[in-house]
């Protein structure tokens, strides 16, 4: 009797250790993204270095690049992503209703929206934090000469309640001055409404260069008065594609750590022995078939945008029109916070 109740016991345990370890199923999201042929990915309207459109139409940016990679690692192609233009007010709808698959733009992650929305957050893209342009000429160098100063900002983001915090905190009176869409806040910094506009750091970089009509007319301000870890966010209720998501993201980001760039993709997949970087590219063991993909997922991904630093370097590095410097950014053994998750 006693035996019997041990082995139906063991039984369990083996059948229970077996699903454990049986291949992912795809999810209803993959399963729509595969029949109609194509991801839809929510970005941002136009913010240069992170998703704008070019005059051909084609959209280009750190979080389009993310879009493309998961394209291509559940698609085979990077192209076969509908690239949506939201407002800062449209984005969370957009995600609930299921007009998007994947929100890709400026999106911070906070303990309310993570509770509140029925979304989920992937993995941070970009480290950000808050930050206050102000005309050259204004002599400013630090947020706090903001007292009792009036400060341009976008209603339905997380700058308009920082902003507030910060003015208490420090004792500043500042007074927002809030529109509700981003092209009306700063017209209205241009024009001299306001001695400030705030937002995102990376966002002021990108409208200073590309939306002002004198970039060298305004300076960003040293303090950031925030944190705002930015990324991709999606659906709740379908763990296998927010599974794929994340485990992209990761990928691009542990491929650089590896060394896996773009143009050696080939190459390592066939020269490669270090058993990390066999395993990212599906030469090693079969990452894919954890999220419901094939051997080759992180590989394609890779092919199509290169590894995180290739993807930050390009759009908004240095070296591109934002010059945004590499700082938090970069890899956990480089000074950075980007760690990655293990790809095993
Ligand atoms: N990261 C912040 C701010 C993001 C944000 O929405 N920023 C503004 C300024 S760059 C924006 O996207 N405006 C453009 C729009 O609403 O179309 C958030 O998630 O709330």
């Amino acid at each position: 009797m006693k035996l019997t109740k041990l082995t139906t016991l063991a039984a369990i345990v083996a059948a229970m250790g077996a699903l454990i370890a049986a291949p992912a199923q795809a999810g209803k999201t993959l399963d729509a993204i595969k029949a109609r042929g194509q991801v839809v990915c929510g970005v941002h309207t136009g913010l240069a270095g992170f998703s704008a459109a070019d005059s051909t139409g084609k959209w280009g940016g750190l979080d389009v690049d993310i879009c493309r990679a998961v394209a291509a690692a559940v698609l085979s192609d990077p192209e076969k992503v509908k690239f949506v233009p939201l407002t800062a007010q449209q984005r969370f709808t957009a995600l609930q209703s299921g007009e998007i698959d994947v929100l890709s733009r400026n999106t911070t992650f906070t303990l309310t929206r993570d509770a509140s929305l029925g979304l989920n957050d992937t993995v941070v893209t970009y480290y950000d934090g808050q930050g206050f342009i102000v005309p050259k000429k204004s002599n400013m160098k630090s947020a706090k000469q903001l007292k009792n100063q009036t400060v341009c900002v976008q209603s339905g983001t997380t700058t308009e309640k920082n902003l507030t915090d910060f003015s208490k905190a420090n004792n500043l009176n500042i007074k927002p001055v809030v529109f509700e869409l981003e092209t009306a806040a700063t017209a209205a910094y241009e024009a001299g409404r306001c001695i400030s506009y705030t937002t995102d750091a990376s966002g002021l970089a990108s409208i200073r260069q590309k939306v002002m009509s004198n970039p060298a007319d305004h300076i960003i301000l040293p303090e950031l008065i925030s944190k705002e870890p930015l990324g991709p966010m999606v659906r709740r209720g379908d763990d296998e594609w927010f599974a794929i998501v994340k485990w992209v993201i990761y990928g691009l980001i542990e491929a650089e750590e590896y060394g896996i760039t773009q143009a050696k993709v080939d190459e390592l997949k066939t020269s490669s022995q270090d058993p990390v970087v066999k395993r990212i590219l599906g030469t090693g063991e079969d990452t894919g078939k954890l999220v419901g993909l094939d051997k080759d997922w992180l590989a394609r991904a890779l092919k199509a945008t290169g590894n995180y630093g290739e993807i930050f370097e390009r759009n908004v590095g240095p070296k591109s029109v934002l010059g945004l410097a590499r700082g938090l950014n970069n890899q956990w053994n480089k000074g950075g916070l980007m760690y990655a998750y293990p790809v095993r």
